[in-house]
Order: C-alpha cells, then sequence, then structure tokens
C-alpha cells in the first residue's frame, strides 16, 4: 500500500514559537524553550494516566544496556541515587574502538571494577556489572533477563557516531549488524522471558532528517490522509543522514512490530545531540568521572569546539555552520530517562515516543558564541557528510515538558564547567585526532582532501590496522612492505 501522505500533515502536538535570548552578549535563537511547559504533572501521552515524578515513582530493578557510555554511565548513578536497584551491561566496545582508532577519552575514566566500587563507597548503593555482548551473547542476555527479572531494560549499547558509521563498508557493516541484531535480541529475549519489562530505547532527533520536514517536528508519529481519502497516524517519515542514524530507523519499526503482536512496553527517546561531561552523581568522586569524546568520530559539535578552543586551535565548523541541530545538557538526559521510567505506556498502547531536547541552534552560531566568550579563532573547512548545508529546525518536545522537565539551558553558565574540564585534561589531547576522517562519500573525501585535509588517513582502516594488513601481504619482507607502501600512497 503506497502511504504517501497528502498535504495534509498535522504533527500530534500544537507549534510551539521560538524566542531568542542572550548569551555571552550573543544573539542566539534557541526555538524550543521551558515557556511552553504550561501544565505540569499532566497525563502521559499514552495511556499512562498521571505523571509520576521521578522521586514519588516505585523503586525499580533495571538492566542499563550500555551503562558505561556516554549517557549510560551518568544515567546509571543518577538512577541509583534515586533508590532503583541497577545493573549495567556492557560489552566495553567503546573502549576498544578507542584503541582502534588509537584515541582516549579526554577524562581519565576508570575501569567498570573500579567504577562501580568507587559508587558503592559514596553512596552505599548497590550496583553491578555484567560484561555481556547484547548483539551477539543472546542466550546469556535472555539468562539475565530471567534470572533478574527487570521492571525496565534502558538500551544504550549501540554504535553512536555518525563518523564512525561512514569511515568504510567495515564500519557500516558493523553498525547495523551490532545496532540492529542488539535491539532485535532485546526485543525477542523479554518475548521470550515471558515478563512484563519496560524497553526504554535511546534514539535519536535524526531519524526524522534535516531540513525536510517544512514545520515543527512532531514526537514521532504524523495524522494523514491516504490515497482514497483514508486516515490513517504513521511514524513520522524515517530520512536518515548516516547509516548509524539508518539503524534508529531499523530500530523504530522493529518497535512498532512487536508493541503490535507481542504488545510489549517500550519508549522511544528521540534525542538530540547531548553536551556537557559531568552531573551531581559524577562530581562526587573522580572515578566516577564521565567520558568526553573530542575526536572528528566521536567527539560530538558543542564538546569538540569547547575542548578546542581549551586547546588555542582553530574552531572547526563544517561548511557555512548553517547546519541547525537540537541539544541536550546530560544532565537531562538522566532526568529524562528517570521520568520514562517512572511513566511507562500502558500493555497494549502504541510506541511511546518523545522528543529528548532542551533546544535548537545553528553550528556557526555555537561557533561564534565560544568565540566571542574565549577569543577563539573559527575555521570553515570543507564538510566531510553529505548534509544540506542549512536547514531550519523546529522540534515538539512538550511531552517531557508536561511531565516536568525543566530544560537545562546553553545560557546557564554549564559552558564553563566543560570548559574548565577541556583546560584540565587538554595534555591528554592527541591534536592529530581533531581534523574530520571519515568521509560520507567519495565527492566528500576528495573535496576534503582538495582542502588539505586528512592527506594521511585512508579511510575503511586505522593507522595500525593498516600497518598490520601490510606486513601480511608482504609477509614480513620490510622491501616488498614499502613498495606496497608506495602503491598504497599513490592510490589514496
Ligand atoms: P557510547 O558509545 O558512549 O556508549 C554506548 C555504550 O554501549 C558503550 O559503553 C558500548 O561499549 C556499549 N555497547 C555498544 N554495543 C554493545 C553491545 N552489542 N553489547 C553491549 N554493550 C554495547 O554512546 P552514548 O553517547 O552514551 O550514547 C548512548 C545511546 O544514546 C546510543 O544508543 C546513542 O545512539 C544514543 N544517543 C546519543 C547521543 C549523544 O549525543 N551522545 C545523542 C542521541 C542519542
Ligand atoms: N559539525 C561541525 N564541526 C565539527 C563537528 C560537527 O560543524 O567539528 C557539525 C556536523 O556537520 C553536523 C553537526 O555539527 O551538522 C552535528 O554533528 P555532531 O557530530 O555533533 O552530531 P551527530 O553526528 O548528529 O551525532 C550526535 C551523536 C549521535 C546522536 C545525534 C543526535 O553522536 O549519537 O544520535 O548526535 S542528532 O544529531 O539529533 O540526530
Amino acid at each position: 500500500m503506497a502511504f504517501v501522505a497528502a498535504p495534509l500533515i498535522t504533527p500530534h502536538a500544537a507549534t510551539s514559537r521560538s524566542s531568542s535570548s542572550s548569551l555571552f552578549g550573543h544573539r542566539v535563537t534557541p526555538r524550543v524553550v521551558r515557556q511552553t511547559r504550561s501544565v505540569v504533572r499532566a497525563s502521559a501521552s499514552n495511556g499512562a494516566a498521571d505523571a509520576i515524578t521521578p522521586e514519588e515513582g516505585p523503586k525499580k530493578r533495571i538492566l542499563v544496556l550500555g551503562g558505561d557510555g556516554f549517557c549510560g554511565w551518568p544515567t546509571s548513578l543518577y538512577l541509583s541515587e534515586l533508590g532503583h536497584n541497577v545493573i549495567i551491561v556492557d560489552n566495553l566496545s567503546r573502549r576498544k574502538i578507542d584503541l582502534e582508532l588509537e584515541c582516549d577519552s579526554l577524562t581519565p575514566i576508570q575501569s567498570m571494577t573500579q567504577r562501580v566500587s568507587a559508587w558503592r563507597g559514596v553512596s552505599g548503593q548497590d550496583m553491578r556489572f555484567v560484561m555481556l555482548d547484547v548483539a551477539r551473547e543472546y542466550d546469556r542476555l535472555l539468562d539475565l533477563i530471567v534470572r533478574e527479572k527487570p521492571d525496565s531494560i534502558i538500551h544504550f549499547a549501540e554504535q553512536r557516531a555518525a563518523p564512525y558509521s561512514m569511515k568504510g563498508s567495515r564500519q557500516k557493516r558493523y553498525t547495523v549488524n551490532n545496532n540492529v541484531c542488539g535491539t532485535h535480541n532485546v526485543l525477542a529475549a523479554v518475548v521470550e522471558s515471558g515478563l512484563d519489562v519496560h524497553i526504554v530505547h535511546l534514539g535519536t532527533m535524526g531519524v526524522y532528517g534535516y531540513g525536510t520536514s517544512g514545520g515543527e517536528i512532531p514526537e514521532g508519529y504524523i495524522d494523514v490522509i491516504l490515497p482514497g481519502g483514508r486516515q490513517s497516524t504513521i511514524l513520522h517519515p524515517a530520512y536518515p543522514g548516516s547509516v548509524y542514524h539508518a539503524t534508529k530507523c531499523l530500530d523504530q519499526t522493529l518497535f512498532q512490530f512487536y508493541q503490535k503482536n507481542d504488545a510489549l512496553r517500550i519508549t522511544d527517546l528521540h534525542q538530540g545531540i547531548v553536551w556537557g561531561t559531568n552531573t551531581d552523581q559524577t562530581l562526587k568522586d573522580e572515578r566516577l568521572i564521565n567520558r568526553f569524546d573530542y575526536d572528528s568520530d566521536y567527539g560530538t559539535v558543542l564538546n569538540r569546539f569547547l575542548m578546542q578552543s581549551a586547546l588555542d586551535v582553530p574552531l572547526t565548523v563544517y561548511g557555512t555552520g548553517g547546519q541547525t541541530r537540537a541539544f541536550i545538557h546530560i544532565k537531562d538526559t538522566a532526568r529524562c530517562i528517570s521520568i520514562a521510567i517512572a511513566n511507562p505506556p500502558k500493555s497494549g498502547a502504541q510506541v511511546e515516543i518523545f522528543n529528548q531536547i532542551a533546544e535548537t541552534h545553528r553550528v556557526r552560531d555555537l561557533a561564534n558564541l565560544i568565540a566571542k566568550k574565549t577569543g577563539a579563532q573559527i575555521k570553515n573547512i570543507s564538510n566531510p557528510r553529505n548534509e544540506s548545508a542549512e536547514n531550519e529546525l523546529e522540534v515538539a518536545n512538550r511531552k517531557f515538558l508536561n511531565l516536568g522537565l525543566e530544560p537545562t539551558l546553553l545560557e546557564e553558565g554549564l559552558l564553563d564547567e566543560v570548559t574548565t574540564v577541556a583546560a584540565k585534561y587538554k595534555d591528554r589531547c592527541d591534536k592529530s585526532k581533531i581534523l574530520p576522517n571519515s568521509f560520507w562519500n567519495k565527492a566528500r573525501r576528495r573535496e576534503c582532501e582538495e582542502f588539505g585535509l586528512s592527506a594521511s588517513d585512508l579511510g575503511a582502516y586505522s593507522m595500525a590496522e593498516e600497518e598490520a594488513m601490510l606486513l601480511s601481504l608482504s609477509k614480513g619482507n620490510v622491501e616488498t612492505m614499502q613498495k606496497l607502501r608506495k602503491v598504497l600512497e599513490s592510490t589514496a
């Protein structure tokens, strides 16, 4: 059946209005603001009758898949502090990718054993860690769910960097296999366990695409008129901008199927770009510090700019910097998830979708305000990505506001926190990891190389892998290896 929407596309929620605010004397235009929060404690959509605050909700047993990561670790601590029983599940693949990319978190993160024991000591709360690959160890995952009988599973455990997912065919395939199989394993295991587990998944704003909506992006669903005049409510059309974002679109189709077929209770959080480093919990002890990615694959734009300014290197604005994106602070990530946990959809209700964002900003506006604040230079460089050079972005986020979220906005001085962290650990930074070295296609690569970016990078392989490959091809003969390297360099 063709479900091309007729011109009538009605977002579920009404339109919020833009406003502007002054940051460090600079005018910026956050498009989604707190004033829209008119009804605190309104009912959640989707069958959950009365909104419950995380503090007053029942204490739950929660599996946090991907709980060693940038969002997962502070969220685990936050939930634990609220009194929930938290079990972290992670295969440490993010740490292994650091080895592959020959890069590391700017902040000196501790091993999982040290992290968990530090939290137990600081908080007196129990917390456990299970090392398990969600995408490849189905039986162990099922066993864990059956044994622990969680009330909720929070699913962060995916390869989350768009640039890494576009680096080469190996990384594209890994991202699809890991993310789609992982999500499917969670769904199948919950069904097989026979337990009533609420699944909360971290999705992305990027499922909607950028610049195609032509108005406010609703929270997940739109009403359309199908050919023949029939009315329907469908998922907002998916329009991913990378292999990574495409996996989140595939995830949401899996959720829709499992909700329809097995009446699973699922919440999908379409989160914007997360910025910041620490939360009240990670600040309690140096051993609890959160990770901070600054490299061109995993570092996200605002944290990268703040890091670059601390290092006194130019801010890397891709293209014109006219890309508008949605942002949320790491403290609000944890808060939103706790709200979602406290307000699950009823069994049988459609997949609950929230837009998990605080505000929107244009990349060049962010660069300008940081430059103004710190005196950093700005450098517009060729865009390694295949994306719209300029786009508008207006996003509905009323569901979380109605459930009591008071978003942290950039203007609240928290940029200083990131700048302080960046300055404190800047000696740990490898400057060679700052310029982009993943390209969306050959044309983007060529253009960037003509611009002088990333001449040494061969894209699909890290230097260590390339070295190992050449050594193996030349069977250890140094002369043959040098010849092979010359051929590789001349064709790169
Ligand atoms: P991250 O890479 O820091 O953390 C992900 C964690 O999942 C890592 O610790 C990794 O080791 C683990 N993991 C990956 N695959 C696994 C598997 N198969 N089995 C077990 N563990 C596995 O990423 P993050 O920034 O914390 O993001 C967490 C989630 O939030 C992701 O799904 C991401 O798509 C989503 N998200 C992140 C952002 C952001 O700006 N960071 C924004 C929107 C959405
Ligand atoms: N950009 C620059 N300069 C940089 C880095 C990025 O101009 O040095 C630009 C990019 O071209 C892009 C924008 O900034 O237009 C955002 O890039 P990003 O790397 O900060 O964010 P993105 O790739 O979109 O991915 C991040 C997370 C991902 C999450 C997504 C939310 O890594 O896990 O899903 O944000 S969203 O973008 O809303 O889909």
